[in-house]
């Protein structure tokens, strides 16, 4: 190690015993779910270090910006306008939300009937074991699902929380209010940074943000391809990532991987022999370290093709309109990108059964995982049109319920493996 880590995480405050045991077992279950995979891009390399630093040299790079008078903006939700933020001289990070490890800490306090999720990441913090919530300058919340607003207010009694609210229709009044909550949100980041937001630093971002959404487009789509060049996932890995890394590195990385599995595509070559079984992923978000559903998935003999959720499609699928010129242009390009977000806090949502169905066309999958975190009553209740939508077109569909345990991964596999069998036969 070349720097003193442990000193840096102390400096923070973290609880270093418990930081210490999380570490410990996420290092091996890296190792072997990942660098065991064959034949995976020689890029992938970039995003194994990103994971061997990532309580490391990546909050040290934050603490750096902090101490040139940057800022560190904490987020949990697409709906957060990262453009703003970066243009305003800011760092944005999804933080740390996927691991069972924090949930005991959360349900201290919180109810145990509560998403997985919304545990982890409170978790995180009422342990202090979150490099990223403690270098977060503030944390900005949403009003999106009942479980995180609630949330939001226990979370603000221990860190600086702000809160934008998040319409729950997409009609005129609801975009007048979206438009009101952007401006708002201006204006509470500008007070942090001490910036002001400008048409130059504006379009800056918003040109820096759309090549990062292009670059993933690029690496998820090439796995449309037969055979996949890249798992599933290695692909939802890279889309956790960008979540966190140097917005401009993550997308030359990113772009250095699509690059390389052009290549094979153009040469035959994959990390499944070509005919494997296809399957796409669709529902709540997988943060960082979530990758059960799809390790499932990838040693059970067939590849995940496809995400119809925030951690894939869902951020990656539009980009915002660079042709705005005045600020109100660019600010009102940014409502109309966010308002095309087809989340199921929103009623009717019926716009990402079309997403699901882009998906499923487009990416050669044979058959939909319909994943939902336990406890998710949107996406849990939503289950039902999609099951009913997959029906109606005869697409083989298992809907399963899942959290950050291992408890339940006995159970994944053989309903996974009754799809797989389902879509080869
Ligand atoms: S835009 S999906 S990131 S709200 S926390 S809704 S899993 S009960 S994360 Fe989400 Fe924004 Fe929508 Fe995407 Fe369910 Fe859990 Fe709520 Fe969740």
């Amino acid at each position: 190690m070349a720097e003193d880590w442990p000193q840096m995480w102390k400096e923070l405050g973290l609880e270093l015993e418990n930081h210490d045991k999380l570490m410990a077992a996420l290092g091996p279950l890296y190792l072997e779910w990942f660098a065991g995979q064959p034949n995976r891009p020689e890029a992938m390399r970039y995003f194994d270090f990103v994971i061997s630093e990532v309580h490391g040299l990546r909050i040290k790079e934050l603490l750096d910006h902090k101490g040139k008078g940057g800022a560190v903006v904490g987020t949990f939700c697409l709906f957060v306008p990262e453009e703003v933020v970066v243009a305003l001289d800011g760092v944005a990070v999804g933080l740390c939300a996927g691991t069972d490890f924090s949930v005991p800490i959360a349900e201290a306090e919180l109810p145990r009937n509560l998403c997985p999720l919304i545990k982890s990441f409170y978790g995180f913090k009422r342990g202090k074991i979150c490099p990223y919530f403690e270098s977060a300058d503030v944390v900005v919340g949403e009003t999106t699902c009942d479980g995180k607003k609630k949330v939001y207010e226990h979370l603000g009694k221990i860190h600086p929380v702000y809160v934008m609210e998040v319409p729950n229709k997409k009609g005129p009044a609801d975009r007048e209010l979206w438009r009101a909550e952007l401006n708002n949100f201006v204006a509470a980041m500008e007070e942090i940074t001490g910036n002001k937001l400008s048409e130059d630093n504006l379009a800056a971002a918003v040109k820096k943000v759309n090549a990062k959404r292009r670059a993933l487009r690029r690496v998820h789509e090439l796995r449309w391809n037969d055979p996949a060049p890249i798992s599933g996932k290695d692909a939802l890995l890279i889309m956790q990532i960008s979540f966190y890394d140097d917005l401009e590195r993550f997308t030359r990385k990113a772009d250095e991987v699509a690059d390389e599995l052009e290549k094979r595509v153009a040469a035959g070559e994959g990390v499944f022999p070509a005919g494997t079984p296809r399957l796409m992923v669709s529902g709540t978000p997988m943060a960082i370290p979530n990758w059960k559903v799809h390790h499932v998935v990838e040693t059970s003999g067939a590849a995940v093709v496809a995400e119809e959720m925030c951690t894939g499609f869902r951020y990656y699928k539009n980009t915002v309109n660079e042709d705005a010129k005045t600020l109100d242009e660019m600010k009102e390009a940014l409502v109309d990108h966010y308002m095309d977000i087809n989340c199921a806090c929103f009623t009717p949502n019926e716009p990402r059964l079309d997403d699901i169905e882009y998906l499923y066309k487009n990416s050669g999958a044979q058959g939909i995982i319909h994943a939902t975190l336990s406890f998710c009553t949107p996406y849990l209740l939503e289950q039902g049109s999609v099951k009913r939508f997959a029906a109606e077109r005869d697409i083989p569909l298992v809907a399963v319920e899942t959290d950050y345990s291992e408890g339940d991964v006995g159970q994944l596999k053989t309903r996974v493996e009754a799809l797989i069998e389902q879509v080869s036969t």
